[in-house]
């Protein structure tokens, strides 16, 4: 039966979906042979999976993905109000960006995983900075913000292609090839070992070993970017800093 059906050359996908009685009724007629092979064809092509949202316009990708299930992607033109971390706002003209949003299981680092994937997908020249933007030429060409919601997490990447603010860069790739890129890499490091992003992250990294400048809350002081630790927190000067802003000096 896997000879004849490999001899038609139905792709491995394809076979994975055919029942065993209808495997009975392929193997009998030629024309019932290429029936189904068209309407498989047409099942797995014709119709968009239904976990990927694609929008013209949205406030943000992150308010229409909280509510989905665990492995939906939605992917906008435009953001009205595209955000990034800490009520800051996050700018792109439309058709200019990759502006998605994924539903993940939460995880403590998820947003250093979600920028190894992106900055893996985007290309050799693109680093890390601590703890959130994928730096191009050390410019800012994308950031990643991830939000918890009750059971899920949603993770927001913006990554501007033909467009960016003042100061910032861009990647000027195909949108689709990009994504395709992304989809792939986030489905391999949102579920790595925690020791693998971590190691992972490091190599990637443009912050380490660097001196920076840290804010916190009402309070700012600099320091030499040592590591990260196990939570993903930056090391500075033997301080652990689990949130804020980092300046690269
Ligand atoms: C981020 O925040 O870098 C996270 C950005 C996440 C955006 C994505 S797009 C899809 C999803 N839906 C959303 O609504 N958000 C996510 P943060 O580190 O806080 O950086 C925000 C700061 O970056 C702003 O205060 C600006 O200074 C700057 N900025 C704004 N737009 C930018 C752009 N297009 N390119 C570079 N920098 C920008």
């Amino acid at each position: 039966m896997r000879l004849r059906l490999s001899k038609l050359r139905i792709a491995p996908a394809v076979m994975r979906t055919i029942k065993p009685t209808a495997m009975s009724i392929i193997t009998t007629s030629v024309a019932a042979r290429w029936i189904l092979i068209v309407l498989l064809a047409y099942r797995r092509v014709g119709q968009p999976s239904p976990t990927v949202v694609r929008l013209k316009s949205v406030t943000s990708t992150q308010d229409v993905a909280r509510p989905l299930p665990i492995g939906s992607i939605v992917i906008a033109d435009h953001q009205a109000a595209g955000r990034g971390r800490l009520d800051r706002r996050w700018e792109s003209p439309p058709g200019t960006a990759l502006l998605v949003s994924f539903v993940l299981s939460p995880n403590p680092v998820l947003s250093l995983a979600a920028g190894i994937a992106a900055a893996q997908a985007c290309g050799a020249d693109v680093r890390l900075k601590w703890p959130n933007d994928l730096l191009l030429g050390g410019a800012k060409v994308g950031g990643i913000l991830v939000e918890v919601a009750s059971a899920t997490a949603i993770c927001g990447i913006g990554i501007n292609l033909t467009w960016a603010p003042p100061g910032a860069a861009t990647l000027n790739q195909d949108r689709e090839r990009l994504l395709g890129r992304l989809r792939k890499e986030l489905d391999r490091w949102a579920s790595a070992d925690l020791q693998d992003v971590l190691d992972r992250w490091r190599e990637l990294s443009d912050t380490l070993g660097r001196r920076v400048r840290v804010e916190l809350a009402g309070k700012i002081f600099e320091g030499v970017a040592q590591d990260i630790g196990p939570g993903g927190e930056l090391i500075v000067d033997g301080n652990s800093v689990s949130f804020g802003s980092v300046t690269h000096l």
